[in-house]
């Protein structure tokens, strides 16, 4: 019911450094065209310049995929539907054409293929307000047995909550180089996290610890955008503050929400967001193929 890719396949036996992706980022939801394709390329570029081999996520003509080839990658570059974790029983069973994967659905798919470190841009966490809408994010994160590299989460939710949210899942949320959440396209939050970590192969050794004591669940990474692509916090929190009223006057709630905001602080800021976006992907990702290179040997 879930096709791996013969080449994610052939790399986990002879244990080669495997990193999931999941789609939604690279798909119409997440990234506009064409800068969603260079993400792809570039977060491929980096996993592969590591040693390692991709594994995209995503559901195709009704079918759970790890791994897709070359020639598919343009059906997670065109309109799709967001597919969180609980959405893949209902894409499969109404064979949804183009189903783009959430964290939440990669994680349990990366976990079914026995890929053990995933990549991402920000994760989902707690919305802001009084709305009590927490990504199906933070759940998989604490129920699959997967590393998760990200730049911690966008400033549209709430991050000192997500962050305590975590504690509560006992989710281990380590920083790399930074004792501070990661806001995306901030290097810091303000929101402490407990354990700061120096290199990728303390997060092998955590990750590792974790399996042997039999512990459930995963492991976040969080990694701070390059300080070259960093962006000022007015600059975003001015056009997060617009997105949000937007999304609130148009009465958005539930899974439309993190599109909507996503395309309007794109649009409030004519783009400028975009590089930033696929810099600190492309990081993420040169970072989950050290790990995985770490856990390897
Ligand atoms: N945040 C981003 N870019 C994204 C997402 C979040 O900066 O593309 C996507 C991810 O796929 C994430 C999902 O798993 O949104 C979370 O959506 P929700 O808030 O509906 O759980
Ligand atoms: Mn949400």
């Amino acid at each position: 019911m879930i096709i791996i890719s013969d080449a994610v396949q052939t790399a986990l036996i002879d244990g080669q450094p495997v990193v999931a992706l999941e789609s939604t980022i690279f798909s119409n939801l997440g990234l506009p065209s064409p800068a969603n394709e260079e993400a792809l390329e570039r977060c491929i570029g980096a996993i592969e310049d590591g040693g390692g081999i991709a594994a995209i996520t995503a559901v195709i003509d009704g079918v759970p995929r790890v791994g897709l080839d070359p020639s598919e990658h343009d059906r997670i570059l065109g309109p799709a539907a967001k597919a969180a974790e609980r959405e893949l029983p209902v894409a499969v069973a109404a064979g949804w054409p183009v189903g783009a994967t959430t964290v939440s659905a990669s994680l349990f798919l990366a976990a079914k293929a026995g890929v053990r470190v995933f990549a991402t841009g920000g994760i989902g966490g707690v919305h802001r307000g009084d709305a009590h809408d927490v990504s199906a994010d933070l759940g998989a994160l604490a129920e699959h047995p997967v590393v998760t590299v990200c730049a911690g989460a966008k400033n549209f939710l709430d991050l000192a909550r997500t962050v305590e949210h975590l504690e509560t899942l006992g989710v281990p949320v380590l920083g790399l180089q930074t004792d501070e959440f990661p806001a995306f396209y901030a290097r810091t939050s303000g929101v402490r996290i407990p354990q700061r970590i120096e290199s990728p192969s303390e997060v092998a050794a955590i990750a590792d610890a974790q399996h042997q004591l039999g512990r459930v669940g995963g492991v976040l990474v969080t990694v701070p955008i390059p300080e070259a692509d960093a962006i000022a916090a007015d600059v975003i929190d001015t056009a997060i503050d617009t997105a949000l009223a937007e999304a609130d006057a148009a009465g958005l709630v539930g899974a439309e929400v993190t599109p909507a905001v996503l395309a309007a602080i794109g649009a409030a800021t004519q783009g400028a967001t975009v590089p930033a976006n696929l810099a600190l992907a492309e990081n993420n990702a040169r970072v989950a193929v050290a790990i995985a290179a770490a856990m390897a040997s």
